[in-house]
Parts: structure tokens; C-alpha cells; sequence
């Protein structure tokens, strides 16, 4: 006869190791797991199973960011482990993320159980619901449990979590898991895996379709949409690959530009860009064209863009009709403009829309010709949509031209230079604050396969060392890293990664000695408080911290030593971490002068004054 603990070590290992496997038949592949006692039960038999990727952290806030960046690059989910306690805690500003940006993350905090919890026991804190609103499911798991029945609801829970993760809006879920010591589970009764099924399918086949457009909805659309030539697709973060081409062709037979913010997806890559715009940031700045071009209507995707200048465009208008396309049917839309929410998926609905525009053409030409309204495909090259191309072309030299002229180094001018150095197929990933703005006006859009990320769902400044690293870790291509040195300070613990997984990443360490992005604000009026409270400037030299973490440090002072650093660093691999020192009211002083030399070069080529033709 079994003793009890025998009895709860077969229980833990069965249970566990069933959990595990059914993690895995879902479709995970990643596990970051952080040290601890509690978690045992999962540590090991993640580390056990043959095909499980373990990636060890010691900070589970950086775990929880690189799991974050590592799911978001790889478009699946990734699952965390942590112990109990104030270790589960940490996880929370990357859940926040993961939840506002609509990433799949399985997390898994191990709890003491039931009768050890609210008694004062050590390391045990309230873990239900710690999440809060930021998870899309929690469940408080069941002990372990052998029984069969038991083990069919261990795999549906976890087959479940992670379906539900990823089902649209993707998106963090909690499970919590409560372990009886003894708590180390028996290897070869944990992967005996009862209750599966064969050949590797999950317990459970979760299946979930997209949304489809409502065909009525389709014909209004499209009958509107022909009847409005001033009109604009804008294109905010979104996450499939697929949707530019269909786009870029809705775009051309409406002939609407398209404003495609960087994480859209939409700048670089072999599809038409013809009409896909990325300098907008700058020239809408200009108050005159802002003034001047007015428009009827504007359909949008993904989630809302960066660029300040481009919100406040469509307030200045807000007349115009504003579509909102939403597929996960969330509510993106933070303008509070809208007048049309679809909840519809987007690439669905673009081909709807063109193939209702051939067939109203078709309707057109054959059968009633008096009756039909305008095809859609008549907007094609339109007078509107030239003019905003010039006015992007435009933009696009004027700020060429103003690197021309100088020397020093500026923050904008990183991403200019980086559009030229990264190979095909590379990563960009952008710190917010400056690097993500900057990155969105200096830009420029091309044929490579470049891949623009951010942490652009609760945009905050830390956790994004991790995430980039978390990218690296897909290992999809060479990764760089462009941020502030607060934010880099910040999450200077996930550094530690790099050395311990052997990733490659380079690391642009813009360093002005503080929050640059405050100096843009009305704040910096306020010279006595201004650098104590927003500047905040550290001091710190980072050099000591790069050699601590085996990086290889490199504080370049001007063009070429850039150049030759960064494709130092993507060639040879390793942590790399390039310093550009710049200067805070310098970097403002400098971005004036070129929104003054966009305006100058729109006014000199009289794109205000060009002749508007309604089609
Ligand atoms: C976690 C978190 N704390 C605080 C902020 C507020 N914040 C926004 S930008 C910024 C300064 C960032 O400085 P740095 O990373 O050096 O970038 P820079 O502004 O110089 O471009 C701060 C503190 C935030 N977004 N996230």
C-alpha cells in the first residue's frame, strides 16, 4: 500500500505532468520560469518534457516581458511560471501589456493550498484575481488529483487557457496553481501523460472563426465610400501580416492614401506601396495643409496610431466620418470621433469591399449605366491622393536634406540611419517615450522585410530590455533595440538573459541623461522644478553595468562610428550596446527646425495651392 505522501507525490506527478503535456499539444512551445520552491511541480516537468523550450529568469518582472516580447514576435502563446507570493506580483506590468496589446501569455503562479492561505504562512499572498481586469480568464486550480476525471479536467482547463489566449483579442490569462508538499513529482510517472489522446491532438480541438462582414454592410460601405474621394485609410499597430496586400489594393481603387503609423505593418516589404505614406508625422505639423485639405471620410484599422499631428488632423475635421474597423471587436478608438464601429475582420471586409466595387463596375458598364453610382475604381490616381503623395515626398527630402547639412548627432536621425544598415528580414524594436515617435516621423518605409515592434498597449518604459530580447529569442533575424537610457536603466536586470541564453541583440542606447520627451512638453517652463521633477537626469555611466553583463560597449560620437558599430554588432552577434550621447534641449531645438523646414519645403512647392479635383 501506497504511503500518503506517495499517494500526493503520484497525484502532483500525473496531474502535473498531464497539465504540462496538455500545454504543449495546445500549441505552446515557450516556458519562461522563474526560481522558487512552490513551483516546483511545474518547474521540473517542464524541464523534463522533450520538447518543452525552458528559458530561465531570475526577475520575474523582465521573465514576464521577455515571455511578452517572445509571444508577440512569434504570434503564439507563451507560457510564465512563478512561485507564490510577491514573485506573481511582478509579472503584473507585462500582463497589463500583454492584456492592452493583445498578446497571448498562459500564466501560471504556483500558490500554497487552500488551508495555508489568509493564516499568515510564508510567501503566500492573495493570488485570486491578482490580475485583475487585465486577464481575460482565471481559474483558481483544483489540488492534484489522479482521479481520472480529474486529470480530463486538468487538460480541458489547460487546453482552454491557452485557446483562450490566443481566441481574438488575444490576450493574458491566469491559472493558479496550488501544490501540497511534498512537492517534488516523480519523473516517470509525470510523463506517462493519462487522459491524452493519441498521436499529440489536444484533449480539446478549440475552434474559432473571424468575424465576417455583413453583406448589407458591405454594399453601404462600398456605395459610400465611392461617393466620397476625399477620403483616407489609416492604419494604426496591427498584427497580420496578410492584410497589406489587400489593403494597398482597396487603397488604389479608392484612391485614398494610406497613413501607415510603423507598427502597422504596412511600411516595409514587397507589396505596392504606391500609396502607403509614412512621413505624415511631419507634414501634418503644417498648419496650412492641415487647414487646407479637408476630408470626407476616413476608414480605419488596428489600433490608434502614434502620431500626435495625425490626431490632432482628424479633431480639426472631425465632421469628416470616421470608420473604425475592429476585428477582436474591442474598442481602439480613443478619439472618440467615430461614427461607424465594424466589428468585422479586416482583411475580410477589404475584399468584400473591392469585390462589391468589380461588381458594381460590372453593374456599371453592362447593364444600367445611368443609374449606377461612381465605381470605386474610379478614384484611381486621383488629384486628392497625389497631392497628399507629393506632400509625403516632399516631407520625406526636406528632412534628407536637413541630415545633409548636419553633423552631429540627433535622436531622429538613428532611424534614418538604421533604414539604410538593417539587412533584410531584421527586427526593429522601439523603446516608447522619443524612440517610438522618432521612429514613426524618420522612418522611411522600404522593399526589405523590416519588422517594427514596440510595447505600444500601456506604453510603458519598462520591461522593454526583456522584450527585446524576448524578440531576439525567436530568433526570426538580427534584432535591434533602439531606447532612452531611463528605460534601459529601468529594466536593466533583464540584461542578464542576453549572457545566460546567449542572444543576439544590439542595443542603441540613446542616452541625453534623462526623460528627453518631457522637454517637448509645457512643463519645461518651469525651470525650477522642471529637472528635478521631469528631466531627471542620473548621471549614470552605463559602461560599468554593460561589462557587468559581458556586453560589448561602444559610446560612438558621430556618423560613421555609428555605422560601423551597429553593423559591428549585427554581424557579430553577442550583446552589443551602442551609446549615442545627445542632449536634451538640443534634440528639441533640432526636431523644431526640421518641422520648420518641412513647412518651408511644402509651402516653396505650393502644395497648399494645388487645385483640388473632385472626381
Ligand atoms: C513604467 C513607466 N514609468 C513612467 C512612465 C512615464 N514616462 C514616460 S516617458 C518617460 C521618460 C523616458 O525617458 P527615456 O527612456 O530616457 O527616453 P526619452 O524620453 O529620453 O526619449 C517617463 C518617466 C512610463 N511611461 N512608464
Amino acid at each position: 500500500m501506497a504511503t500518503p505522501n506517495t499517494e500526493i507525490q503520484y497525484a502532483l506527478s500525473v496531474s502535473v505532468g498531464a497539465f504540462v503535456d496538455e500545454l504543449v499539444r495546445s500549441g505552446v512551445r515557450h516556458f519562461c520560469v522563474c526560481p522558487g520552491s512552490r513551483s516546483t511541480p511545474l518547474a521540473l516537468t517542464i524541464a523534463r518534457h522533450p520538447t518543452a523550450k525552458l528559458w530561465m529568469h531570475l526577475d520575474e518582472r523582465s521573465a514576464a516581458f521577455f515571455g511578452l516580447g517572445l509571444a508577440k514576435t512569434l504570434r503564439e502563446p507563451v507560457v510564465l511560471v512563478c512561485t507564490s507570493g510577491t514573485a506573481a506580483a511582478n509579472f503584473m506590468p507585462a500582463v497589463v501589456e500583454a492584456f492592452c496589446a493583445r498578446i497571448p501569455l498562459v500564466v501560471l503562479t504556483a500558490d500554497r493550498p487552500h488551508e495555508l492561505r489568509d493564516v499568515g504562512a510564508p510567501q503566500t499572498i492573495n493570488q485570486i484575481n491578482l490580475f485583475g481586469a487585465h486577464v481575460k480568464w482565471f481559474v483558481d486550480l483544483a489540488e492534484p488529483d489522479a482521479a481520472p476525471e480529474m486529470l480530463r479536467y486538468t487538460r480541458t482547463v489547460a487546453g482552454r487557457a491557452v485557446a483562450l489566449s490566443r481566441r481574438s483579442p488575444a490576450g493574458p490569462v491566469q491559472i493558479n496553481c496550488p501544490y501540497r508538499e511534498p512537492l517534488l513529482p516523480n519523473p516517470a510517472a509525470a510523463l506517462t501523460a493519462p487522459a491524452a489522446r493519441a498521436e499529440d491532438r489536444p484533449y480539446v480541438t478549440v475552434s474559432a472563426g473571424l468575424r465576417a462582414p455583413d453583406a448589407a454592410l458591405v454594399a453601404a460601405l462600398a456605395a459610400d465610400l465611392s461617393a466620397a474621394p476625399r477620403g483616407l485609410i489609416i492604419c494604426g499597430p496591427q498584427d497580420d501580416p496578410e492584410l497589406s496586400d489587400v489593403l494597398t489594393r482597396l487603397a488604389g481603387a479608392l484612391g485614398y492614401p494610406i497613413l501607415a503609423d510603423p507598427l502597422s505593418g504596412l511600411r516595409n516589404g514587397d507589396h505596392d506601396r504606391a500609396l502607403v505614406l509614412d512621413c505624415y508625422d511631419a507634414f501634418l505639423r503644417d498648419g496650412a495643409f492641415v487647414e487646407r485639405f479637408a476630408l470626407d471620410v476616413v476608414l480605419r484599422f488596428g489600433a490608434m496610431p502614434v502620431s500626435k499631428p495625425l490626431l490632432l488632423y482628424l479633431q480639426h475635421h472631425q465632421s469628416c466620418r470616421l470608420i473604425v474597423v475592429d476585428g477582436d471587436g474591442g474598442w481602439n478608438e480613443p478619439t472618440l470621433l467615430a461614427s461607424d464601429m465594424i466589428y468585422a475582420d479586416a482583411r475580410s471586409l477589404c475584399e468584400a469591399i473591392l469585390r462589391q466595387g468589380v461588381e458594381a463596375l460590372a453593374g456599371f458598364s453592362a447593364s444600367e449605366p445611368a443609374k449606377a453610382s461612381t465605381p470605386i475604381w474610379q478614384h484611381k490616381s486621383s488629384a486628392w491622393a497625389r497631392t497628399w503623395q507629393s506632400a509625403d515626398r516632399i516631407a520625406r527630402a526636406a528632412i534628407a536634406a536637413r541630415f545633409e547639412a548636419l553633423d552631429e548627432l540627433f535622436e531622429g536621425r538613428v532611424f534614418a540611419e538604421l533604414a539604410a544598415l538593417l539587412p533584410d528580414g531584421a527586427l526593429l524594436y522601439a523603446g516608447n517615450s522619443m524612440p517610438i515617435r522618432d521612429l514613426d516621423t524618420f522612418f522611411p518605409g522600404g522593399d526589405h522585410a523590416i519588422r517594427l515592434l514596440a510595447n505600444r498597449g500601456a506604453n510603458g518604459i519598462d520591461g522593454v530590455v526583456s522584450s527585446a530580447l524576448g524578440a531576439a529569442a525567436a530568433g526570426l533575424g538580427p534584432t535591434v533595440l533602439v531606447i532612452g537610457d531611463l528605460s534601459f536603466y529601468h529594466d536593466s536586470n533583464g540584461l542578464l538573459a542576453a549572457m545566460q541564453h546567449h542572444l543576439n541583440l544590439t542595443i542603441i542606447l540613446l542616452n541625453n541623461d534623462g526623460g528627453g520627451i518631457f522637454s517637448f512638453l509645457p512643463q519645461a517652463g518651469d525651470p525650477e522644478h522642471f529637472e528635478t521633477l521631469f528631466g531627471t537626469p542620473h548621471g549614470l555611466d552605463f559602461r560599468p553595468l554593460a561589462q557587468m553583463y559581458g556586453a560589448r560597449y561602444e559610446r560612438v560620437l558621430g556618423w560613421p562610428a555609428f555605422r560601423t558599430a551597429v553593423q559591428r554588432g549585427i554581424e557579430a552577434g553577442g550583446l552589443h550596446i551602442v551609446e549615442v550621447p545627445t542632449e536634451r534641449a538640443r534634440n528639441v531645438t533640432l526636431h523644431r527646425e526640421i518641422w520648420q523646414s518641412v513647412s518651408k519645403a511644402l509651402a516653396k512647392q505650393s502644395i497648399h495651392g494645388e487645385r483640388e479635383e473632385r472626381e
